[in-house]
């Protein structure tokens, strides 16, 4: 397929400026004023429009087995919601269950990620330890370009990481120039605050944020920052929700550490009155780790962005129709965690912050798009619009508005924690691989167009 973007302002993390942009095959192939459009392209006007690269989602769960069911997306229904979205790549989870083999378990997502009609990454989680761990570590940055592990700090009794496989998979990573990730919430904290708040009879969604306060969720950023800083690694903390982690983050960047932090667009505009809501319904459909926070830390996170103590925005995409989190409806613990976004996070994110002033067009491509796609080794070939780029574009109408709503998402779920929030500026076209899937609300995904992205580690110092 060739297309020609016209007349638009072409907007990367270092300047805007007037171009065309010519994509032949899956590629960019130029950038430039008044290109020559070839024979038999597809045309999109762009004038009064901003070109940017394609969306990186850091952080999603689509098809996700947790607590006891399956996510509500799969790769495909997630993927092309991202589309609708503006976001063209994804990073999601390979997690393992405790003692299964890390490359059986990536196998396994590998599987479910082929229907995927967008371009996807895996992070690979490491939920216990032993010396067949260390070694299949070395197989998946080696052979299957992986170069970035997550650790549950959170989730006792399932899935989280004790300080013994933080402290011997950060030294692991090192060693294979990989970059380690944590979910930091201290999770015998949290599972003892459940147990104390089940025993005084609070079972309802209200109670869920009161079983992971903030102090829980620093207390484990504070402790992973620590653990890298002794061992000499990076971390990267995936959505930081509060002014105490992110406090953590800049006090260790500023003496020079090698730390980064990522924010939800959820966390960016919700606060915790949604736990508070009669509707008992609507709060479990809120039910995420971290929580929603009360409303300062949504101001601290903004100044994290601005201020370049937070760098990626993600979602955390992982949906769960009121039926699943009805499972809960008697004991909050039960309520499986995770809330939608992966189609609105662009939009929500211009809205409030490019849109309030707080970030220039640049910088919203910058956390957007290019941080992830350097931060996690895919730079130049994402993240960037330029000749030999892949060509993952998204045309965005600053002025076009939208209301959300669960009535007209592509995501599956049947519930959007941004329902009934109207944003100016939106996506009107999404070329993904050179291919125009998304067109004035009109989505082509194709199930299975999507490729696996692999990134080579940073550098290696062993095998
Ligand atoms: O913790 C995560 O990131 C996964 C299990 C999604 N659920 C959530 O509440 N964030
Ligand atoms: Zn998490
Ligand atoms: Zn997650």
């Amino acid at each position: 397929m060739t297309v020609i973007i016209r007349g638009g302002t072409v907007v990367n993390a270092d300047r805007a400026f007037r171009a065309d942009v010519l994509c032949v095959g899956d590629k960019i192939a130029a950038v430039g004023e008044n290109l020559e459009v070839p024979p038999g392209a597809t045309e999109i006007d762009a004038r009064g429009q901003y070109v940017m690269p394609g969306g990186i989602d850091t952080h999603t769960h689509m098809q996700l087995p947790f607590m006891g069911t399956v996510t509500a997306d799969d790769f495909y229904t997630g993927t092309a919601a991202g589309l609708a979205g503006g976001t063209t790549t994804i990073m999601d989870f390979v997690i393992p269950d405790p003692k299964q083999s890390l490359l059986e378990a990536y196998h396994t997502w590998r599987g479910w990620a082929r229907k995927a009609a967008s371009d996807y990454t895996f992070h690979v989680a490491v939920t216990w330890w032993d010396p067949s761990v260390h070694e299949e570590m070395g197989v998946l940055v080696r052979e299957h370009g992986v170069n970035s592990f997550k650790h549950f700090m959170a989730y006792k009794n399932a899935i989280m990481a004790d300080d013994e496989t933080l402290v011997k998979s950060f030294r692991r990573a090192l060693e294979l120039g990989a970059i380690p990730t944590v979910h930091a919430e201290n999770g015998e904290l949290v599972y003892q605050l459940q147990q104390e708040l089940l025993a005084k009879g609070m079972r309802g969604a209200e109670a869920h944020p009161l079983s992971r306060p903030p102090e829980v969720e620093a207390e484990a950023a504070n402790r992973a920052i620590a653990i890298a800083n002794v061992l000499g690694t990076p971390v990267y903390i995936v959505h930081v929700s509060c002014a105490e982690s992110l406090d953590a983050i800049t006090r260790a960047r500023a003496r020079g550490q090698r730390v980064y932090g990522e924010a939800l667009a959820g966390h960016l505009v919700i606060d915790d009155s949604v736990y508070r809501h009669p509707d008992p319904e609507f709060a479990r459909g809120h039910v995420m780790s971290p929580p929603f926070r009360s409303s300062h830390h949504q101001q601290a996170l903004w100044q994290g962005l601005q201020g370049g103590n937070l760098h990626t925005t993600a979602t955390d995409h992982c949906t769960f129709c009121a039926a699943q989190k009805a499972a809960g409806a008697d004991d909050f613990t039960r309520i499986p965690n995770g809330c939608g976004g992966v189609e609105e996070r662009m939009a929500v994110v211009w809205d409030a912050g490019v849109g309030t002033g707080r970030l220039t067009p640049s910088e919203f491509v910058r956390v957007t798009s290019t941080n992830a796609a350097q931060i996690f080794n895919m730079y130049p070939r994402k993240g960037l619009v330029a000749a030999g780029a892949d060509a993952d574009i998204v045309v965005w109408d600053p002025e076009g508005t939208r209301t959300i709503s669960a009535q007209t998402q592509h995501s599956k779920g049947g519930f959007n924690v941004f329902e009934g929030r109207t944003v100016r500026g939106v996506p009107t076209h999404t070329v993904a691989a050179g291919k125009l899937v998304f067109e004035r609300g009109e989505l082509r995904a194709e199930e299975g167009a999507g490729r696996h992205i692999d990134r080579p580690a940073f550098s290696a110092t062993a095998a």
